[in-house]
């Protein structure tokens, strides 16, 4: 693979080596960089911060073989509007990032103005791509759901949404409290697979009434979940994409019951983890090609600090997990031992997020013209603990996990952030990416 000023030349045997440093990689895998488009660095809750910001949590993402991200903003004040978010995630990011980055857009609103700025957003920003949720503050009723809908259609936006329904996950919780029901157990119970697959059926019968723009359920997590994904493509549904995370492919609600309150506390993250058998089944969706992409929805809270002392009330637990340091390797390891094919594995961590988010052909693939994102990994058994992280927060979700290969070097661009185990990652070398959807 012959790289020139960050783009791959050409690949081939007898490539001319003059004047070119040489990088051996005989025996190892040699892999695109991996596509994490589910992160939130930085994100603002309002009581807590996640604890990654584009410094820290691209660090991680590096010396887990990503070499890209594209980041889920947090919602500004309620009156703001998603461009001024966008411009203070510019902020953010700008002078931090290891590896390089882009934003989806929130949208907490269906304002004719909020509607203008999908629009600017996507054809001057780069930003092709916006996320609306049915749940927690920023939600958004089917009218304004549909209306948001419509505008992507119209300027082919892809919108991503978090699928859960509201008001019965609000009852349950309310029944939870009254019994004392607040075991970190009563997250998952409080939030059932039936919520999840209600509000995507739902989902995907409003982007068909809004003539089928592009839309992508974020983290899905549930047998029930994807079948209806499954079921609606089956009957003509196009432009619908599905992405789950690696600790919906990696855990299961055992770890709300094992080790008790003080560890199931660090698994409060929403979707909840869920039963083995839906883990089993994300893994064939994998496989057969219904799951398109594992992300990480990567949103650390410090253990100690900010998540421990609600081992006893799940409610008011900051919500989310680490994950961008561990998902290329777990996947890979994990989806080889189960017999997938690892061309699939690298289309659903590389190319399809790639594909889907308007960033091919400059990333997700090692071909001619490409940015020279590209990764190597060893043939080595290890085991993932939280001395060997490189992200802030005080724990990792995956303690004690194996790995069958570990990622030694990384290239973003061309340039080494990670060489033969020795990080030469720089704060600011991450760029900004505009991205573009073809119709
Ligand atoms: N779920 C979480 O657990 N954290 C961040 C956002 C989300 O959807
Ligand atoms: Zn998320």
């Amino acid at each position: 693979i012959k790289i020139n000023n960050e783009k791959i030349e050409a690949i081939g045997h007898n490539l001319d080596e003059k004047d070119s440093e040489i990088y051996d990689a005989e025996n190892k895998l040699v892999l695109p960089g991996g596509i994490d488009v589910h992160t939130h660095m930085s994100l603002d809750l309002g009581e807590y911060v996640a604890v990654d910001d584009f410094h820290t949590g691209t660090r991680a993402a590096a010396h887990g073989g990503t070499t890209c991200i594209v980041d889920h903003i947090a919602f500004g004040p309620k009156e703001s509007y998603v461009s001024e978010m966008i411009e203070h995630y510019h902020e953010l990011a700008n002078n931090k990032a290891i590896i390089d980055y882009s934003f989806h857009g929130a949208v907490q609103d269906a304002r004719d103005e909020t509607l203008k700025q999908i629009e600017h957003l996507h054809i001057n920003d780069g930003i092709v791509s916006e996320k609306i949720y049915t749940t927690y503050g920023g939600k958004l009723n089917d009218a304004e759901i549909l209306k948001i809908l419509k505008k992507a259609k119209e300027t082919g936006t892809i919108i991503c949404i978090h699928c859960e329904n509201d008001g019965s996950i609000q009852e349950l919780r309310e029944e939870a409290e009254e019994q004392g029901n607040l075991d970190p157990i009563y997250h998952a119970k409080t939030r059932p697979a039936e919520t999840e697959a209600e509000a995507i059926n739902r989902l995907i019968y409003l982007s068909e009434i809004a003539g089928f723009p592009k839309l992508y359920i974020v983290h899905t997590s549930t047998e029930l979940g994807l079948r209806e994904i499954i079921k609606a493509r089956k009957r003509g549904v196009k432009n619908l994409f599905c992405e789950t995370c690696t600790q919906y492919l990696m855990l299961n609600e055992s770890k709300y019951i094992d080790g008790g309150n003080e560890e199931a506390i660090k698994y409060i993250m929403a979707p909840p983890l869920r039963k083995q058998s839906d883990q089993d089944f994300l893994w064939e969706g994998i496989r057969n090609g219904d799951v398109d992409v594992v992300a990480t929805d990567h949103c650390p809270f410090f253990y100690e600090k900010e998540k421990l002392p609600h081992k006893d009330n799940f409610m008011t637990c900051p919500g989310g997990v680490p994950g961008v340091e561990e998902r290329v390797e777990l996947i890979i390891s994990e989806g080889l031992r189960r017999g997938i094919k690892l061309e699939r594995l690298i289309e659903v961590l590389m190319v399809n997020p790639s594909k889907i988010f308007g960033l091919y052909p400059r990333k997700g693939n090692i071909i001619p013209g490409a940015d020279a994102d590209i990764i190597v990994l060893d043939e080595k058994e290890y085991t993932i603990k939280q001395e060997n992280r490189h992200s802030i927060v005080d724990y990792t979700t995956y303690e004690g996990m194996n790995s069958d290969y570990e990622v030694s070097t990384v290239l973003c661009r061309g340039n080494f952030i990670l060489k033969d185990g020795e990080y030469l990652g720089k704060q600011g070398y991450g760029k900004f990416i505009k991205r573009k959807i073809d119709e």
